[in-house]
């Protein structure tokens, strides 16, 4: 008898290429996840998960934070990259050794060496939170590569064309999937459907995504 686990990929990593320079490494931060999320608990004593407004006006349904020398922020006044963490005043929390190492040896993974991330964008999810279509453009060097850890319950990722109207393929995501995006591919559409009701055996019902940019 075996059984089948939804909630996460085969202990022993794949890849699947979902584009010419777009691969999801399967189970790649499994081993990682534990320490990973010790240190977002650090993370969110200094810097708090908050839910940002968009310039639109609109409140997001991602709650998110970050680490490292700069972080995204959203208000108002539009997106930006910012060194100072908008509700304390104060930087964010320093980038851990151990997320800029997993970053940088996933990209290396995926064909591109010397990743160096500047920025850790935390997002986290409960059931029926989303990510509508949307490029990544707020970065100023778009040859490197953005890399993301999943982590907790599922998620359907869509992925997309350089057009928002492009044909889009849906991508399940579970605890311990790495996603490692860059070259032709760092423009596309994206975005993350209504996640589903779910409990994860660690994270209980939620998902965390950690991205990694140079910004
Ligand atoms: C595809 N986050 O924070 S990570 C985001 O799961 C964001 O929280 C999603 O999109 C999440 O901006 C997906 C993946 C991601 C990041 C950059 C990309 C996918 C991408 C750039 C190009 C194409
Ligand atoms: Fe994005």
């Amino acid at each position: 008898m075996s059984t089948i686990d939804l909630f996460e990929s085969e202990s022993a990593p794949t890849r699947e290429k979902i584009g010419e320079e777009a691969i999801v490494l399967r189970g790649f931060a499994s081993a990682a996840a534990n320490d990973l999320l010790a240190k977002i608990k650090e993370i969110e004593t200094i810097s708090p998960f908050r839910h940002m407004t968009t310039p639109g006006g609109f409140t997001m349904s991602v709650g998110l934070t970050n680490c490292g020398q700069l972080g995204w922020t959203s208000d108002r006044r539009g997106y930006r990259y910012s060194p100072i963490d908008p509700i304390t005043n104060k930087p964010w929390p320093q980038m851990p050794e151990e997320f800029f190492r997993l970053a940088r040896s996933a990209a290396h993974e995926a064909g591109f060496n010397d990743f160096n991330p500047t920025a850790c964008l935390i997002n986290r999810y409960t059931p029926g939170a989303k990510l509508s279509l949307h490029q990544d453009k707020d970065e100023p060097d778009f040859n490197a590569p953005i890399v993301s850890v999943s982590l907790g319950i599922p998620a359907m990722f869509q992925f997309g064309g350089l057009d928002r109207s492009d044909k889009k393929i849906n991508i399940p995501l579970v605890h311990g999937d790495v996603v490692v995006w860059g070259g032709v591919d760092r423009m596309r559409f994206h975005g993350v459907l209504p996640i589903k009701s779910n409990v994860h055996s660690i994270l209980g019902e939620q998902r965390i995504n950690i991205t990694f940019r140079r910004a």
